[in-house]
């Protein structure tokens, strides 16, 4: 395959170059938790906490791919601040979800770190809350999947998302209307061009968005619940992002 094909719009080749480098990003977070793992050589430190941990520098590195982000970039911090609050969790969903697709197997779920956990697993540890995450997001996976979400397209959908927010609630009105139209645009012709047999598939796409925005909901309640229940580590930026969003 091409490195440039020609037929790509000129928006979405720019957010392919966006695209964290995922080995970089799963060195850094392994490194991570090893210090996580080092500190407390009493008490091993929970699963629960390891993961929130992981989830957390995760986040780190979606902050700073929407930082690089055409228009996003160009935006004052505080309507940065608007939209990152208003999708972190969705993104954070979303990541979880193309990285499930990529995975391809149905019985098991792929962490950042490379890590395989089988769902008979998480069926056996998780309460009732975690399992129907897990479950709701693995029908989407299948979803997605069989309607070949390709990288293009998540790329898009990722801008979406992360403008997914009314543009009156922004200073630069002007900006994120113009972000949202011209990727809506640019993925309505690569999708047209690339899938013709499909002619609903920009559309079948957007219409999953709902999913992840429900998903990421009842994430933020179940991580919400943790929370009160002493349960996260502190000095989260997951929590001071669910904080954010409530206050
Ligand atoms: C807020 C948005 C966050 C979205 C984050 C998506 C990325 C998270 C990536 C993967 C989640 C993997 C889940 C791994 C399961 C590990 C094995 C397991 O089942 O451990 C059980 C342990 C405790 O379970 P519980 O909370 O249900 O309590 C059980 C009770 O004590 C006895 O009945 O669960 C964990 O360790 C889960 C850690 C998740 C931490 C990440 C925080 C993010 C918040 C929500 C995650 C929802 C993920 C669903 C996938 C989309």
């Amino acid at each position: 395959q091409n490195s440039f094909p020609p037929d790509i719009p000129e928006t979405i080749l720019s957010l392919l170059q966006l695209e964290p480098d995922e080995p970089q990003i799963k060195a850094r977070i392994l490194v991570c938790l090893q210090q996580e793992q080092g500190k407390s050589r009493h008490e091993k430190p929970s699963t629960f906490g390891l993961m929130c941990k992981m989830a957390d520098q995760t986040l780190f590195s979606i902050v700073e791919w929407a930082r690089s982000c055409i228009y996003f970039k160009e935006l004052e911090v505080g309507d940065q601040m608007i939209l990152l609050q208003n999708c972190w969790s969705e993104l954070l969903v979303f990541d979880h979800i193309y990285r499930q697709i990529q995975h391809g197997k149905e019985n098991s779920i792929l962490l950042v770190t490379g890590q395989e956990i089988d769902v008979s697993t998480i069926a056996a540890q998780a309460g009732p809350s975690l399992n129907n995450l897990v479950l709701k997001s693995q029908e989407l996976v299948i979803q997605l999947h069989s309607l070949q979400v390709d990288r293009q397209e998540f790329v898009c959908l990722k801008f979406l998302i992360l403008f997914s927010v009314d543009e009156k609630c922004l200073e630069n009105h002007t900006l994120a209307k113009t972000a949202q139209e011209k990727i809506n645009a640019a993925l309505h012709e690569y999708t047209m061009c690339h899938y013709p047999h499909c002619m609903d598939k920009f559309r079948l796409l957007l219409l999953r968005l709902t999913d992840i925005r429900s998903i990421s909901m009842l994430a933020e309640d179940y991580l919400y619940h943790k929370h009160m229940s002493g349960e996260v580590p502190c000095n989260n930026l997951l929590i001071e992002m669910l904080h954010a969003k409530r206050a």
